[in-house]
C-alpha cells in the first residue's frame, strides 16, 4: 500500500469481481480497490468506497445515475464502465462534473454475434421445448414431433447494424439468410456486404421472417418493438434479443406470441434485470437466457483488460479512445 503511494499510483474502485487474471493487472497498474465477496453495493456504500480514488470501474449492475454522480467526491475522474453498453450511466452528469465515461467496444462483438445465432437458432428450432422434453425423457420421434422453423433462406431484418449487427449478418449469411437491415444511417457498400437498408422500421420489420435486435437502448428505441409495430411483422416471425430488455414492450410481445402472430422470441436481456417478465417464464415459444452475451473466458478478459487500460491510457494521456461522453 504504501510503495504504491510512494509510487503516486493512481487509485481505483472496481466495484464487481473481475477474472483473477485481470484483477492481478489492475492492481500491478493501479491501487487497486477490489470487491472480494462480488456483493453490489448500495449507492451510498460505492459513495463512500470511492473517497479518496481517482476512478471507478463500474459495472452494468451500477446504477451510476445523477444522484450518485453528484455525489462522488471531486478526486474520481474517470467511470471505466466493463461493457459496451453504458445506460446505467448518466453521461451527461458525469460531463458535467467532468468525469469521463469509457467503454469496451469490439472486443466482445464475436461472442455477443455468437449467442444472437443461439437465441436465432433456439428459437427458430423450438429448444426451450426440446430441452423440456428430452430432460422429461418422455418423448418419442415422429416426422412431425417438434417441427420447427429453418434459417435457409428466411429473410433477418438486423435493428442496428453497428458492429454487433454486421457481426450477427456475416454469421447469419454463413446459414443462408438474406440479409435486411435499418440502422440511423444507410452504411457504405463495403460495411452493407450485400445487406438491404431500410430507411425505417416499418420497412425493415415487414420484410422479417427473423429480426435480431441490435440496437443501442436510447430515447428513440426504448419499447421500438411494441402493439403497433409488431403489428409491422410477417406473422409468425420470430424475434430475437442481445442488445438491452428496453426495446420490448414485454406485455405486446407475450399477447403477439399468445396469438401466434409472433413464433418465437430468443431473448438474453431484459427490463429490469436480473427480474424478467414472468410470462416468458413458462411461455413455451419463449428461449431465454440470463443475459450471457460476452460470457466466454476470451471476451471477459478482453473486457476486463480493456477497461483497465481505459484508465491507463486516459491517466496517462488525458484522453481516451474508448470515451463515450
Ligand atoms: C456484459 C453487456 O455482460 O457489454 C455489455 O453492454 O451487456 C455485456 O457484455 C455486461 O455489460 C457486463 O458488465
Amino acid at each position: 500500500k504504501n510503495i504504491k503511494k510512494e509510487l503516486n499510483m493512481k487509485k481505483i474502485l472496481i466495484t464487481r469481481r473481475l477474472l483473477r487474471a485481470c484483477e492481478e493487472k489492475a492492481s500491478k497498474i493501479f491501487d487497486a480497490k477490489l470487491n472480494g465477496n462480488d456483493e453490489l453495493y448500495s449507492q451510498s456504500k460505492l459513495i463512500e468506497l470511492s473517497q479518496g480514488c481517482d476512478a471507478i470501474l463500474t459495472s452494468i449492475t451500477d446504477k451510476m445515475d445523477k444522484d450518485t454522480i453528484n455525489k462522488l467526491p471531486d478526486s474520481i475522474k474517470a467511470i471505466s464502465n466493463f461493457a459496451v453498453g453504458f445506460g446505467n450511466i448518466d453521461l451527461e452528469a458525469a460531463k458535467d462534473r467532468n468525469i469521463i465515461v469509457t467503454n469496451t467496444p469490439d472486443v466482445l462483438t464475436d461472442a455477443t454475434a455468437e449467442i444472437a445465432m443461439l437465441l436465432i437458432l433456439g428459437a427458430a428450432r423450438r429448444a426451450s421445448e426440446g430441452i423440456e422434453y428430452a430432460k422429461n425423457n418422455n418423448w418419442k420421434w415422429s416426422a412431425d414431433f417438434l417441427i420447427g422453423k429453418q434459417l435457409t433462406g428466411a429473410r433477418l431484418g438486423v435493428l442496428g447494424m453497428g458492429r454487433i449487427g454486421r457481426a450477427v449478418a456475416k454469421l447469419a449469411k454463413a446459414f443462408g439468410m438474406i440479409i435486411n437491415y435499418h440502422n440511423r444511417s444507410k452504411l457504405s457498400p463495403e460495411l452493407e456486404d450485400g445487406a438491404i437498408y431500410h430507411d425505417s422500421i416499418k420497412s425493415l420489420f415487414s420484410v422479417s421472417d427473423f429480426l435480431s435486435i441490435n440496437c443501442p437502448a436510447t430515447k428513440e428505441t426504448v419499447n421500438i418493438i411494441n402493439k403497433e409495430t409488431l403489428k409491422y411483422f410477417p406473422t409468425g416471425a420470430i424475434i430475437t434479443n442481445s442488445a438491452r430488455g428496453d426495446m420490448i414492450d414485454d406485455e405486446a410481445m407475450l399477447d403477439a406470441l399468445d396469438r401466434r402472430k409472433i413464433y418465437a422470441v430468443g431473448l438474453d436481456v431484459y427490463k429490469g434485470e436480473p427480474n424478467l417478465n414472468p410470462g416468458y417464464l413458462k411461455h413455451k415459444s419463449a428461449f431465454i437466457l440470463p443475459h450471457l452475451g460476452s460470457a466466454t473466458k476470451e471476451t471477459r478478459t478482453a473486457m476486463a483488460n480493456l477497461a483497465i487500460d481505459n484508465l491507463d491510457e486516459f491517466f496517462n494521456t488525458g484522453q481516451c479512445r474508448n470515451k463515450v461522453n
